[in-house]
């Protein structure tokens, strides 16, 4: 069989368990998951190289439910994704609007782009609404079901090309955007309010010590001073949980000990000012 390779974008609806699925494909958890909606960011993207195949695979946000600054950019981040792909899986849900998915699957077929639609064993009660389409759909669990047929579904899409990356390389993202994402979905997890739409987390600084040790600096920004004590809990507890839950997180990925040192910061705006979602979202 010839090599084949290329861009996969995963996408659509939220809280569905697209990282969970990615996560398993890549065979590593590079993608954070949580219980709640819109974990996922910017894209990751994970390489997964088989015998004869090598696949980019992006994990991208879900469809955004509100409108604005913050959330169009998200939106554009995923038809960017889109764009570049070779083959689109979008799950699909009948938690969600199906309105959102049909025009993410119009501006996929637009595009030229075969699509093979996903949908989670969980929602059971799917109905036929996105047989219309003609494309595949696969019905599997994604913490647990067999990848096999995906895999093969996916290959029969891709072009015939050699690999790009080493098959040793399982990320295109930084350390440094890996490990603010994980930083975010532990305050996710662990604050209870809905604040963490509000907050962004930039990682300061990175050093190796001599001993091997990962010394992580990071910020964590909130739009208000109300916000700050509920990230950092009665006594600083609260802020000591994130850390310490981030930090071993983090240890797998960069495959070493990490000092993980974590600050609140007010920075007003944030959410409206391009600029700032950039590097927020970025980690630079
Ligand atoms: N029981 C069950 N739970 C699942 C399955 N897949 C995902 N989950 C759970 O669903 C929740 C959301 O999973 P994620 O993988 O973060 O979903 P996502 O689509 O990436 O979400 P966003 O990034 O927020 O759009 C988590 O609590 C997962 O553990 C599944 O197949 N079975
Ligand atoms: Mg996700």
């Amino acid at each position: 069989m010839k090599y084949k390779a290329g861009y996969i974008a995963l996408v659509g609806a939220t809280n569905v368990g697209k990282s969970t699925l990615f996560n398993r494909l890549v065979g590593v958890e590079l993608s954070p998951v949580t219980s709640k909606p819109e974990t996922t960011w910017m894209p990751i993207r994970g390489i997964v190289t088989g015998k004869n195949y090598q696949m980019v695979i992006s994990d991208t946000a879900g469809i955004p439910s509100k409108t604005n600054k913050l959330s169009e950019f998200l939106a554009d981040s995923i038809k960017s994704e889109i764009r570049r792909a070779d083959v689109i899986l979008m799950t699909a849900s009948p938690r969600i609007d199906y309105s959102n998915t049909d025009s993410l699957i119009s501006y996929a077929k637009s595009k030229h782009k075969p699509i093979i639609i996903l949908v989670n064993s969980n929602d059971q009660d799917i109905d036929d609404h996105f047989e219309q389409y003609g494309v595949p759909i696969i019905k599997m669990s994604f913490l647990d079901g067999d990848t096999n047929h995906l895999i093969e579904s996916i290959i029969d899409f891709l072009p015939y090309s050699e690999a790009t990356f080493d098959p040793d390389q399982l990320s295109l993202e930084t350390e440094r955007e890996l490990i603010a994402n994980i930083i975010r979905a532990k305050i996710m997890e662990l604050v209870s309010e809905e604040l963490p739409h509000q907050i962004a987390v930039i990682i300061d600084e990175i050093k190796i010590r001599e001993n091997g040790i990962y010394y992580i600096r990071a910020t964590i920004w909130v739009l208000r001073e109300s916000q700050k004590p509920i990230i950092i809990g009665k006594g600083g507890k609260l802020i000591k949980k994130i850390g310490i839950s981030a930090r071993s997180a983090i240890e797998p990925i960069v495959g070493a000990k990490v000092f993980l040192e974590l600050y609140v910061k007010i920075k007003k705006g944030w959410i409206k000012k391009v600029s700032l979602i950039k590097s927020a979202l970025k980690s630079s």
